[in-house]
């Protein structure tokens, strides 16, 4: 569909105006949420992605991308509470202390809260005990956790402990993601989920929720 190319070249230009004018014709011309999603929005910020990777694009370009992005999944999140998908559950995001990430932490926001669940973020460099706070006070069934570096990986940890240690690991299914998390560190530090992606992070939440 030319018009799914054409928003995901818009997101890789950073053009948010213009992603939001063809993200609303994508949604009048009657395409389904998903692949606007898919299909559109994510796959300009995947090839932005390895363009930055190649160093052709650098963080300022990133940025705008994300926020042209973000503009363009509000529209989405719309349509799919229009499609009467009611906010089925609560999540707390945070990127963990000592890291100032917050690009895929605010995707894996925007696709969740574009599946219908409502999302309480508390920004990057979050210390445990502000994190135990939240869960104490939101009540959430799932906090998410984001991390970017080797160095802050081991911050998820702590926050689990620190969890268990107000009494609270039992009523939140923890999942954890960034770049250099895998499975096997998630299954090692006990973490209820791993996901590489937003996408994947937005499934195994609605997945967690209906349990
Ligand atoms: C942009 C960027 C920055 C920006 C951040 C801006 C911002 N607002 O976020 C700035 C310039 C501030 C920055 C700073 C630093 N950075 Co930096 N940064 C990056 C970069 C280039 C891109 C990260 C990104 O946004 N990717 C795009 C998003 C969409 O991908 P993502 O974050 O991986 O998220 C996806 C998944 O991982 C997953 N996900 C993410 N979070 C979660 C959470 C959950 C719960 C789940 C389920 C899934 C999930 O879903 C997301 C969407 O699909 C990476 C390189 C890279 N290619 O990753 C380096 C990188 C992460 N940075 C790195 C470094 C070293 C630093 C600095 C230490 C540099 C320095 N010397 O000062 C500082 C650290 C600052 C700090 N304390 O945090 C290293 C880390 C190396 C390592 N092994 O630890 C990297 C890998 C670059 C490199 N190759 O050296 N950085």
């Amino acid at each position: 569909m030319a018009i799914l190319e054409d928003i995901s070249q818009a997101v890789q230009k950073g053009r948010s105006k213009e992603v939001v004018a063809l993200v609303q014709q994508a949604i009048d011309e009657g395409m389904e949420a998903k692949d606007i999603i898919d299909a559109g929005l994510l796959k300009g910020m995947g090839e932005l992605g390895v363009r930055f990777k190649n160093n052709e694009v650098y963080v300022p370009e990133v940025l705008m991308a994300a926020k042209a992005l973000g503009r363009g999944t509000e529209l989405i999140k719309g349509k799919l509470v229009e499609e009467g998908v009611k906010p089925v559950g609560k999540v707390v995001i945070a990127t963990v202390r000592g890291d100032l990430h917050d690009i895929g932490k605010s995707l894996v926001r925007m696709m969740m809260e574009g599946s219908g669940l409502e999302v309480v973020d508390l920004g990057v460099d979050v210390p445990e005990d502000v994190i135990v706070a939240a869960v104490n006070e939101h009540k959430p069934q799932i906090l998410a956790l984001s991390s970017l570096l080797t160095t802050t990986m081991e911050q998820q940890s702590v926050v689990i402990e620190a969890l268990k240690a107000a009494g609270l690991r039992d009523q939140v299914k923890v999942m954890v993601g960034g770049a250099p998390l895998t499975q096997d560190y998630s299954d090692k530090i006990g973490a209820d989920a791993y996901a590489p992606d937003a996408y994947s992070a937005a499934e195994v939440a609605k997945a967690f929720v209906s349990e």
